[in-house]
């Protein structure tokens, strides 16, 4: 069969990509309906070679659709996703509104497709920094347990928009023409300061917690937590944004229950997981990189290590593109396993 589709947030930098991998998945669609803020209402787009134009979204938007990938910011779901549910749409919501709501499901399907199960309309998709990690953890938690995960990450400035990434280009430009950089919307739009991204490294993803801790660190430890059904997994992060454009690494350090896994028991564990692709030859410089890795919807995993002090401690560094398993691709699959497990209605 095939489905009515809605992309909320079609114009935007994870929009974009949500068209281009629907169209790369040949997703069976009827019909399309593109739909964004009224700022961006009246754009038009191609999918499938096909001109579309983007209209406002409101709640009559979701009449007869089946399916409805939201991906506008959270104001956006908060407003519409519960008007999209009521007129019988399933909903994917790629922002942080319900993630952490106990009746919805946070899913990364290579970690825990069976949450779908008990869907209640919304489906959230977890933060992209989340999303990679999770991926990497999941089979080493199944084969060896999991006690502790603590993560550095070096973030794209995708993951805050099209207008992070113009804001990096200008002020890399300026300060090559030996200009002033200005700075207006990173690290987060929302804040009081404001730095310059270009030739630097911002330790602040996300508004700070009263805790210290970032919201984007927030995200890292609670959606771990909540997809791998581990409440009392340890969980550390620090989210730095760098000045790349799209695609986000992780240094990230475990500690597992058992002891004693090789390095090299661990690499074939981690080559035959889903979603994974192993680049770790150090002999042959090979590891995960951004540039290597951007474009592709899979997990590089790599420079696989034993802690020197810990016989159960293991470092690696995971990279993957933020905008297709981190947000576009993660969604799709979401609707490709809920057509497989029957509970896309027809
Ligand atoms: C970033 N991780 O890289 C953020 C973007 O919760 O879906 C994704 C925000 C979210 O800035």
């Amino acid at each position: 069969s095939t489905y009515n589709v809605a992309v909320v947030g079609a114009t935007g930098a994870v929009g974009q990509q949500m068209l281009k991998t629907l169209e790369s998945r040949d997703f069976p669609i009827d019909q399309l309906k593109l739909l964004s803020s009224k700022r961006s209402a009246g754009k038009k787009l191609y999918y499938k070679g096909q001109e579309y134009t983007v209209e406002e979204a409101t709640p009559e938007s979701f009449e007869h659709v089946h399916l409805a990938l939201f991906s506008a910011g959270g104001s956006v779901s908060k407003l519409l996703a519960s008007e999209a549910v009521k007129r019988g749409a399933i909903v994917v919501d790629n922002t942080s509104a319900f993630r952490m709501d106990p009746h919805v499901p946070l899913v990364v399907p290579e970690v825990n497709e069976s949450d779908l199960n008990e869907h209640n309309g919304i489906i959230a998709n977890p933060n992209c920094s989340t999303i990679q990690m999770v991926v990497a953890l999941e089979p080493i938690r199944q084969q060896y347990g999991l006690k502790k995960v603590v993560v550095s990450t070096y973030q794209a400035v995708s993951g805050a928009g099209l207008e992070a990434i113009d804001e990096m280009k200008e002020q890399t430009q300026a300060i090559l023409n030996g200009e002033q950089a200005k700075a207006e919307i990173l690290p987060c739009s929302g804040d009081k300061k404001h730095y310059q991204i270009a030739f630097n490294a911002i330790p602040q993803i996300d508004l700070f917690q009263e805790n210290g801790y970032t919201f984007e660190e927030m995200k890292m430890i609670n959606e771990t937590k909540k997809i791998m059904h581990m409440s009392d997994l340890e969980v550390a992060a620090t989210c730095v944004r760098l000045p790349i454009e799209t695609g986000h690494s992780e240094s990230v350090y475990i500690e597992t229950n058992k002891s004693g896994a090789t390095v090299q028991e661990i690499k074939d564990l981690l080559s035959s997981s889903p979603g994974i692709t192993l680049q770790d030859d150090p002999d042959q410089q090979v590891y995960p990189m951004v540039t290597t890795a951007v474009g592709k919807n899979d997990v590089f995993v790599g420079r696989i290590r034993r802690d020197l002090d810990r016989e159960n401690g293991y470092h690696m560094w995971v990279v993957s593109d933020n905008l297709l398993k981190g947000a576009a691709w993660n969604s799709v699959q979401i609707a490709e396993s809920l057509v497989k497990l029957n509970l896309l209605a027809k």
